[in-house]
C-alpha cells in the first residue's frame, strides 16, 4: 500500500526540481517565496542544525538534565512553520526547535527548559514568541489543546472573515507514536465535528522511542485522520519546499473556515530519541544510512548551488551557525540557577496557601544548612 501513495515532493533526493504528480496542486503556493524566503530556509534549517548539536554537547557536559535532537527534521520543521501567519497558533510536542526559531521565541529557552532552570521555557503570551505555545511531553495531549484552542479562535470570530490579517489557524506538531493515543483520535473528533481551523502536521520520524511506525499502524498513517472526515496529504518532510507549500494551503484551508486538516510528513530522527536513548540497540546502520542520504539540509543546499547560489554565501551560513552556537553556550553556562521556592510558583494560577507554607518550609529548611555551615565555620 505504502508503494503507490501519492506522495508531495518538489526536490528530488539530487535536490532537482522534479515535483510529483501529487505536487501540482500545491505548486502556486511556492510562487509566493523570493529568493531571500530560500535562503533564510537554508540559514534556518543549518542554524537550528548546529544549534541542536550544541545542545546535545551541552547535555553530555552536564549542563542539562535531559536533550531532545531535532537532527533530521529541519525541512519539515521550517516549511511548516514559515507558512504560518503571525496571528496562527502553534502547539509544539518537545522536538520542535526549528519551529520555535522560525516563530521567534529565544531558542536559549528551550535550554533552561530541559535544563531545570524554568517550569515552561518561554511565555506564550508574550508577544515576542510568535504565539508558539509550551513544550508538550505528554505525548498527543496537546492536540486536544490545539483543537480547543482552534474552538476558541472561531467561537471569537477570527475565522473565515476573508480578512488576511484576521483569520488565523492552529498548527499542531505530534509524531508518529503520538497517534497511537486516544488523545490524538479525541483531537480529531472534536476537530471535525465541530469544523475547527486546525492543521495536525505529523512527523513521522519512522520511530517512537524503540518503536517502529510499521509495528504502530498497518496503513500509512495520513489514510488514518480520513475516517474522521479530515483530509490529508502525505508528503516528503525531508523537502523544505513540499513542507511549505502543503502547510501553507491547508492554513489558508483552515482559516478560511473549511474544518481541520492532516499532514503526513516522513521524515527521520536521525539522532537518539534523547539523551537518554542509544538507537544502535533497536536500529541498523543501514536503516540510518538510507535517511542520512535523504538529508534535507543537503538536498536544499544542491538545490540553492543549483539556482546560482555560491560558496559565500554558504561559507556564511556556516559562520552565523558557529557564532550562534557560541552564543547558546556562553549564555548556557551563564545560566544561574533559580531560587528553590521557584518550585511552588505556578502549581496555581493564583497564590494559594498551601503553597505559600510549602515555599516558606521549605526555604527555611535550605536556609537551615547554611546557618549549620556558618557555625561550623
Ligand atoms: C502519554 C505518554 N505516554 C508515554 C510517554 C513516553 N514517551 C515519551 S516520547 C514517546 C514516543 C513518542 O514518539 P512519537 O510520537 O513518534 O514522537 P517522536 O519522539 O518520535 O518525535 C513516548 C512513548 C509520554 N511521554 N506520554
Ligand atoms: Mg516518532
Amino acid at each position: 500500500m505504502a508503494e503507490t501513495t501519492p506522495t508531495v515532493q518538489f526536490l528530488s533526493v539530487e535536490g532537482e526540481f522534479a515535483p510529483t504528480e501529487a505536487a501540482e496542486e500545491y505548486a502556486s503556493y511556492l510562487d509566493e517565496l523570493g529568493e531571500d524566503d530560500l535562503r533564510r530556509f537554508y540559514r534556518q534549517m543549518s542554524v537550528v542544525r548546529r544549534f541542536d548539536l550544541e545542545g546535545t554537547n551541552l547535555q553530555r557536559q552536564g549542563q542539562m538534565a535531559l536533550w531532545v535532537p531535532s537532527h533530521g527534521q529541519e525541512a519539515a520543521q521550517v516549511g511548516s512553520a514559515s507558512a504560518a501567519r503571525p496571528q496562527d497558533h502553534i502547539f509544539p510536542s518537545y522536538r520542535e526547535h526549528a519551529v520555535g526559531l522560525v516563530r521567534g521565541i529565544d531558542v536559549l529557552s528551550i535550554v533552561e527548559l530541559l535544563r531545570g532552570n524554568t517550569h515552561g521555557g518561554w511565555d506564550p503570551t508574550d508577544p515576542t514568541n510568535g504565539n508558539f505555545h509550551g513544550y508538550c511531553l505528554v505525548i498527543g495531549s496537546h492536540t486536544l489543546h490545539a483543537t480547543g484552542y482552534a474552538m476558541g479562535l472561531q467561537r471569537d470570530g477570527l475565522v473565515g472573515t476573508g480578512d488576511d490579517s484576521v483569520d488565523a489557524a492552529v498548527l499542531a506538531y505530534f509524531g508518529d507514536g503520538a497517534t497511537s493515543q486516544g488523545d490524538v483520535s479525541e483531537a480529531f473528533v472534536f476537530s471535525a465535528s465541530s469544523q475547527t481551523p486546525n492543521v495536525f502536521f505529523l512527523q513521522n520520524n519512522q520511530w517512537a522511542i524503540s518503536v517502529p511506525v510499521r509495528v504502530q499502524s498497518r496503513t500509512p498513517l495520513y489514510l488514518r485522520s480520513r475516517g474522521f472526515g479530515i483530509p490529508s496529504v502525505q508528503i516528503d518532510g525531508n523537502d523544505v519546499l513540499a513542507s511549505y507549500a502543503t502547510t501553507a494551503k491547508h492554513l489558508a484551508d483552515a482559516r478560511a473556515g473549511r474544518g481541520p486538516q492532516f499532514i503526513e510528513a516522513l521524515t527521520y530522527r536521525v539522532g537518539a530519541h534523547t539523551s537518554s536513548d542509544d538507537p544502535t540497540k533497536y536500529r541498523s546502520n543501514a536503516e540510518e544510512q538510507f535517511w542520512i542520504a535523504r538529508d534535507p539540509i543537503v538536498r536544499f543546499g544542491a538545490y540553492l548551488r543549483g539556482l546560482g547560489e555560491g560558496d559565500a554565501f554558504f561559507e556564511e551560513v556556516r559562520v552565523e551557525a558557529e557564532d550562534f552556537a557560541a552564543d547558546i553556550r556562553s549564555r548556557t553556562l551563564a545560566l544561574e540557577a533559580p531560587p528553590i521556592g521557584t518550585i511552588f510558583d505556578h502549581v496555581y494560577s493564583e497564590p494559594h496557601p498551601v503553597m505559600a507554607e510549602q515555599k516558606l518550609w521549605l526555604e527555611r529548611y535550605e536556609a537551615s544548612f547554611e546557618a549549620a555551615e556558618e557555625d561550623r565555620s
